[in-house]
């Protein structure tokens, strides 16, 4: 299998479940500061022009979520439940996608993209619109995780790297974790696992 990523959201939670659950995954980044999402081999291949995107054999799967729950089939981990978990985990990846990690994203595109990427000075009114939003849906993930350790059930799943995956960059997206503890303690523990921590390989093509 072939893991296409960049050092970004989206790619944290793909490239951190590749390294935990260890199907045979190698690694390949796609640079976008100089735009090789968009040529045309690329494209071939997510005309999306997005990463991640994982090719296993004659399968092509772009969509985060989706290879996560590709490369935890594959390994037959528990990451993924093969029961009705399956409906809590979905549930949560619609309102990372929708809700929470939306927002945050924004404040992460504001604060970390726009500088990494040469685009200018934050524009105040998305940030002060994103932050709203972002305290709101935090402020709803707090009092699911009061008193849990995980987002579904007793275990970690892929639901939590879902909802997480903007959460290493909460310092330098300006994200306000310290009015949410239960959701600071949640992601310090998901920040104990090596691969969740560190979860892309040095920048070697392994083309
Ligand atoms: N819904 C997609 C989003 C993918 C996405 O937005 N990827 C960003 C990096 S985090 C990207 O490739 N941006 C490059 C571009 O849009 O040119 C997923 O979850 O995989």
């Amino acid at each position: 299998m072939k893991l296409y990523y960049a050092e970004t959201m989206n790619s944290w939670k793909t490239c951190a479940v590749a390294r935990l659950v260890g199907p045979d995954v190698s690694f390949r980044p796609i640079n976008l500061k100089s735009g090789e999402q968009r040529c045309a081999e690329f494209l071939a291949i997510n005309p999306n022009g997005k990463v991640p995107v994982l090719v296993d054999g004659d399968k092509t799967i772009w969509e985060s979520n989706a290879i996560m729950c590709h490369l935890a089939i594959v390994a037959g981990s528990d990451l993924w439940p093969r029961d009705a978990r399956q409906v809590e985990i979905v549930r949560w990846f619609g309102w990372a996608a929708d809700h929470f990690c939306r927002f945050a994203g924004e404040l992460y595109f504001e604060h970390v993209i726009r500088a990494e990427f040469d685009m200018g000075a934050p524009n105040p009114a998305s940030v002060a619109e994103a932050l709203g939003y972002v305290r709101h849906y935090s402020a709803i993930l707090d009092t699911h995780l009061d008193g849990r350790s995980y987002l579904v059930g007793e275990a970690l799943s892929l639901a939590d790297f879902a909802v997480a995956t903007i959460l290493p960059w909460a310092e330098a997206a300006q994200i306000p974790l310290d009015e949410f503890p239960a959701v600071r303690r949640w992601h310090e523990r998901l920040m104990e696992l090596p691969a969740w921590r560190s979860p892309f390989p040095a920048q070697i093509e392994d083309a």
